[in-house]
């Protein structure tokens, strides 16, 4: 890279996306638990290009976050996205929770959506130089990356109501200003429960092009969202509304997986409950639970499930870089 990252005492920024940032430009934030724990190489590598490639194509700039030597990285070079890809599961996944361990002992992260939220929101304040544009911005309270993408957001487990299991991305969501772009969650978790669960924590929820929220591989949950939306300008205008105001919440914009590439909703939900099954009785708990389902619901479909999880995540990365575009339009 030409340029190095531009270093302030905590975080390392990609100069392409401080750059971005300091002119009001499109900027689409990515995490990296995803690539680390959710894909197998090089599956995760090709993915994780693919979606950069997609952002970019579409006129914003990816922002891949990760901890890297205990350094938080905002913008990974392609070489960094490949130790990533090659790391696996050597990256401790870190969630907030997390965060302040991996920094301190010098460790890599792949952030997880909660923690990729907290890098993605703080950035621009952060970054030592500032233009007098991000000035402006953040007298406005404007500051941060405000979208980003993924594939899935944790949720409530199922029997969460016993064991206590919600994902730290739902409180996050509750309390910062990142529209988060995903194709809902999956029915590994108690998706019900999940809406409550956003309601309380005042999270606006929002289903593209439909009333339906989606459960990842299938576009059906069962369960109606508060919003609708129909196109990138008018989630923008949302997002653009919640900022203005000062919310400091965040939003869930769920985005049904494409009809053509859904896989069979009944195959995977009857391997979902075979592999709930087989962690109940390995007795697997805590944030083990996750990568343990995403893989075995991927052994027990054949692989349906990892193609379908690429080609949702491509999806969304496609709304999630028009959606930078019509917000940098209406903030300039
Ligand atoms: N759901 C998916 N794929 C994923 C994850 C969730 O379909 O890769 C990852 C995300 O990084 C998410 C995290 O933030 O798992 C949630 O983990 P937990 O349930 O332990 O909070
Ligand atoms: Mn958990």
């Amino acid at each position: 890279m030409a340029h190095p990252p531009q270093m302030s005492a905590d975080v390392a920024v990609a100069p392409e996306v401080a750059a971005a940032l300091a002119r009001g430009g499109a900027v689409v934030a990515l995490e990296s638990t995803i690539i680390c724990h959710g894909m197998p190489y090089p599956k995760n590598l090709q993915t994780a290009m693919e979606v950069e490639a997609i952002v970019r194509d579409n006129g914003a700039v990816p922002a891949t976050i990760a901890i890297l030597d205990g350094l938080p990285h905002v913008g990974l070079t392609s070489e960094q996205l490949k130790r990533l890809a090659i790391s696996g599961r050597q990256f401790q996944k870190t969630a907030r929770r997390d965060i302040a361990h991996v920094v301190a002992s010098g460790g890599n992260g792949a952030t997880t959506v909660s923690a990729t939220m907290f890098f993605a929101h703080k950035v621009p304040s952060i970054t030592s130089a500032k233009s007098s544009y991000q000035s402006s911005l953040s007298f406005l309270g404007l500051v941060g990356i405000p979208i980003f993408v993924t594939g899935g957001i944790g949720g409530v487990h199922r029997h969460g109501e016993q064991t206590m299991d919600i994902s730290s991305d739902l409180t996050e969501l509750g309390k910062t200003p990142v529209a988060v772009i995903s194709a809902g969650v999956k029915s590994i978790l108690d998706i019900p429960r999940t809406l409550e669960y956003l309601e309380t924590q005042g999270v606006t929820v929002a289903a593209y092009r439909t009333n339906e929220f989606p459960a990842f591989f299938t576009e059906i949950s069962g369960s109606q969202v508060p919003c609708r939306v129909d196109t990138p300008e008018e989630c923008a205008k949302i997002i653009y509304a919640n900022r203005n105001l000062h919310l400091g919440s965040g939003m869930l914009i769920a985005v049904p997986i494409p009809k053509q590439q859904a896989a069979s909703g009944t195959i995977i939900e009857s391997a979902i409950q075979k592999a709930l099954k087989e962690a109940e009785d390995k007795r697997i708990t805590g944030n083990a639970i996750t990568p343990f389902m995403l893989e075995r619901v991927k052994e027990l479909t054949g692989g349906s499930s990892l193609e379908a999880n690429v080609s949702l995540v491509k999806n969304n990365a496609l709304l999630g870089a028009k959606i930078a575009v019509a917000l940098s339009n209406l903030q300039q």
